[in-house]
């Protein structure tokens, strides 16, 4: 990940990185706790993250442990690596189902998993179980085109876990390695949302009843906070395998990635940075940790 946040996250490199590295200089003392707290709150950790994150540091350098800033970099780098769940791999899955809300990049990352996946030497199906809003289905089509991919698509208010039911069938039928599903993001109920996944995802169980279903969440890092609050909602409606945190290049607010792991315990599985395909990178939290803090 060597100079990757400096490089791509430049945002997220002057709202944590940068400003980090002047409180590792010298000794540590309270004002350089409350600074070290101040940077976090404002790179969207959260409070209760946050909380959690000081309370460790701060009873460390009572106990003596940290006295100068390179020890507090040692422990900030132990905790915040901490925070994270152990990762689950997907690099398995026959069927990739995107949700999130609307505008979240959900489409965007539809075609850069297709392209990492053909990377990969598969060959990829995609299906616009987006029949909800108007011209979704020709926004994936786009993507189809452009990566020489398949689009399995319905018509404008059609049932989506039927476009997916088509979809499942021409991909067992032409024995498709991967299909991703991009779905609508409008804003539900969690009852609503709940119901509706579920049909989707009775229908992809019911065509590929072995193999390994992967449900994946975008998270636009630039909301802040609110994307908490929507994550928690589609961790409440279905079974999540993985965040994908979207338009990190964007924002410097990248904490989000650590008061969702905490508090949600969703493993994130990739960061998109942009609106190319090539703009996808598989998240490692020990490496994104170790370059975050140490620059
Ligand atoms: N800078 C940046 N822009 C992104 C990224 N991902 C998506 N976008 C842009 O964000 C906008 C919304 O992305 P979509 O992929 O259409 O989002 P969606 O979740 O499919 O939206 P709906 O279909 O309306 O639910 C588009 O203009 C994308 O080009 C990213 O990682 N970085
Ligand atoms: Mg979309």
């Amino acid at each position: 990940m060597f100079g990757f946040i400096k490089d791509k996250l430049s945002k997220l490199y002057t709202a944590i990185t940068s400003k980090l590295s002047a409180l590792f200089k010298g000794s540590v003392d309270q004002t350089t706790l409350d600074k070290l707290e101040r940077i976090l709150i404002e790179a969207d950790t959260g409070m209760s993250t946050t909380r959690l994150l000081m309370d460790r540091l701060k009873k460390s350098w009572e106990d003596g442990n940290i006295t100068q800033g390179s020890d507090l970099k040692q422990a900030l780098c132990t905790e915040l690596k901490s925070l994270f769940p152990p990762d689950k791999s997907i690099s398995e899955c026959r069927v990739f189902l995107l949700v999130g809300v609307n505008g979240s990049g959900k489409t965007t990352l539809a075609a850069k998993l297709a392209h990492r996946l053909q990377k990969e030497g598969k060959s990829v199906m995609l299906v616009a179980a987006d029949t909800f809003r108007a011209a979704a289905q020709d926004q994936l089509e786009v993507w189809g085109t452009r990566l020489n991919v398949p689009v399995v698509r319905g018509i404008d208010g059609q049932d989506p876990a039927s476009v997916v039911f088509q979809g499942c069938k021409e991909a067992k039928e032409n024995n498709i390695d991967a299909v991703i599903v991009d779905t609508a993001g409008r804003l539900q109920t969690r009852v609503n949302l709940m119901k509706e996944l579920e049909k989707i995802n009775k229908v992809i169980e019911r065509h590929f009843p072995n193999e390994l279903i992967c449900t994946l969440l975008t998270v636009d890092a630039m909301l802040g906070q609110n994307s908490l609050e929507q994550a928690r909602l589609f961790q409440e409606s279905t079974q999540l395998d993985g965040i994908v945190l979207t338009k990190m290049d964007g924002t410097g607010k990248g904490g989000i990635a650590f008061a969702i792991a905490h508090t949600l315990k969703i493993s994130v599985q990739a960061i998109s940075f942009g609106e190319t395909v090539e703009d996808l990178r598989q998240f490692d939290a020990q490496a994104f940790v170790q370059e975050l803090v140490n620059g």
